[in-house]
């Protein structure tokens, strides 16, 4: 059993998983940047070692300091979060050769489905639908053209190194998908040092429909349900919700098994998510796994009453799975908003800057994950997420009142953030029929520029 777990992380999920090492019995060891020096994290563990500058890349990124921090407080093991280092094969590596564990699936799991055109090959061997499109990366425009042709527009190309929707790029004819095969091939390079990219053809408006599973090292696997995660905004997310609305009980069983699969067929270990569309015709497609806890993990907590971050922890220590897969129950609807410190009323733009005070909503079936209080400077460099508000209930109209309620409860001044959009959105009576897509934002967003107008 693990006595002490250094955590390579900052902000609220930091915090999330500090309490569950608490509730373990398991010491804790925060690292920070040094624009994080007074964040909650950093208050919360046992120890905090500074290890380096603001910018990412020279401490939340940097691996040889968060290494050495890892042997200096001399900690058994390393949870990364997500972000950051969470899906590097190369630091899971490293902390394996350290003697360290990376509390996480295997690298090569990870590497696998981190190249993103070989993990549809090898889910496609086991049966999973995949939306149509080019068996590898396509590396000249000829051939570009050719599967274009074959698949007929709208197709889409995304890199082979990306994933959640970075260096995605849209083509709609031929002439289009010339400079976008470009300029993709040119931002993944920039992006992943991998110009590598593959062609599907573009479903419009689909439901993004992911599935919990988690994976011991004894080979048991279970699944943990689904969760829509249609609402965002340029590939940010800010509803999750669980069960995805308006899936028939057929077509929900039919994903959760392919996703067990899909994790079977690289003999996975640990938490993982399986993603998947779900077109208008209710087709599912499967299009990438991420190796990682998510950001949105609370939403299954609170519906099926399992801690995922206790179950990562002790997968991690060897344990078998606490429970088979008759024994999960899928007992309340919960939803999540993430709350971003950013305008909505202004594009979206990031609004950091020092919480002079906020009150967080209480009370029957919500949970806060923040790591936000009174006199906390949101700093400029990282991600603008402060917090996440979670609401439950028995069935989605209970969750809904809850969630708008919470929302109501939910003070912060002086900065800007997304919770008054996330209000509008859950109140409008599409999003309450279950009526949603990926579109869902946008076209909110347009509507309200035509009323203004
Ligand atoms: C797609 C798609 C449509 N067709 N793939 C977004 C996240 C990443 N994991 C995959 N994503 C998508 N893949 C095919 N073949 C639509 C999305 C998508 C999306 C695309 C463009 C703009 C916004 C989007 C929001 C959610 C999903």
């Amino acid at each position: 059993m693990f006595s002490k777990i250094l955590i390579a992380n900052r902000g609220e999920i930091a915090v999330r998983i500090i309490r569950a090492c608490r509730e373990m019995g398991i010491q804790t060891v925060a690292v920070y940047s040094k624009a994080d020096r007074d964040s909650l994290h950093v208050k919360m563990a046992h120890d905090a070692i500074c290890i380096g500058n603001a910018q990412s890349s020279e401490s939340y990124l940097n691996i040889p300091s968060i290494i050495s921090a890892a042997e200096i407080a001399d900690v058994e093991a390393i949870h990364p979060g997500y972000g950051f280092l969470a899906e590097n094969p190369h630091f899971a590596e490293i902390c394996d050769s350290c003697q360290i564990k990376f509390i996480g699936p295997r690298p090569e799991s990870m590497r696998l489905m981190g190249d993103k055109a070989l993990a549809r090959e090898t889910v496609r061997k086991v049966g999973l639908p995949l939306v149509p499109g080019s068996k590898a990366a396509i590396s000249s425009q000829e051939e570009a053209l050719k599967v274009a042709k074959k698949l007929g527009y709208p197709v889409i190309i995304k890199a082979k190194a990306g994933g959640g929707g970075k260096g995605m790029k849209i083509a709609h004819n031929d002439g289009k998908l010339i400079s976008a095969f470009m300029t993709a091939r040119t931002e993944a390079e920039a992006a992943f040092g991998d110009p590598e990219v593959y062609i599907e053809k573009y479903i419009e408006n689909p439901r993004h429909i992911e599935v919990q599973i988690m994976a011991d090292s004894h080979g048991h696997i279970v699944h943990l349900g689904e969760r829509d995660c249609s609402i965002q905004r340029r590939h940010q997310k800010l509803i999750e919700e669980t069960p995805a609305p308006s899936l028939s009980k057929k077509l929900r069983q039919k994903i959760c098994e392919s996703a067990i699969k899909a994790a079977k067929s690289v003999n996975y270990e640990n938490l993982g998510t399986i993603e998947f569309l779900v077109d208008e015709k209710e087709e599912f497609y499967f299009i990438e796994m991420n190796t990682r806890l998510q950001v949105e993990h609370p939403v299954t907590e609170m519906a099926t009453g399992i801690d995922l971050v206790k179950e990562q922890i002790r997968i991690a220590q060897g344990e078998k799975l606490a429970c088979t897969q008759d024994e999960v129950q899928f007992r309340y609807s919960a939803i999540e908003c993430r709350i971003n410190a950013e305008d909505p009323l202004n594009d979206f733009i990031p609004s950091p800057g020092k919480i002079e005070t906020v009150t967080f909503p209480g009370g029957p079936n919500v949970r806060v994950d923040s790591h936000a209080y009174a006199g906390y400077l949101v700093p400029p460099y990282y991600d603008s997420m402060i917090g996440k508000i979670i609401g439950w209930g028995r069935n989605r109209q209970e969750a809904a009142n809850v969630m708008l309620r919470a929302l109501d409860e939910f003070d912060i001044k002086p900065i800007k953030t997304t919770a008054a959009f996330q209000r509008k959105i859950i109140s409008s009576p599409a999003f309450l029929r279950g009526k949603i897509g990926t579109n869902f934002v946008d076209k909110l967003l347009k509507s309200e520029k035509i009323v203004e107008a």
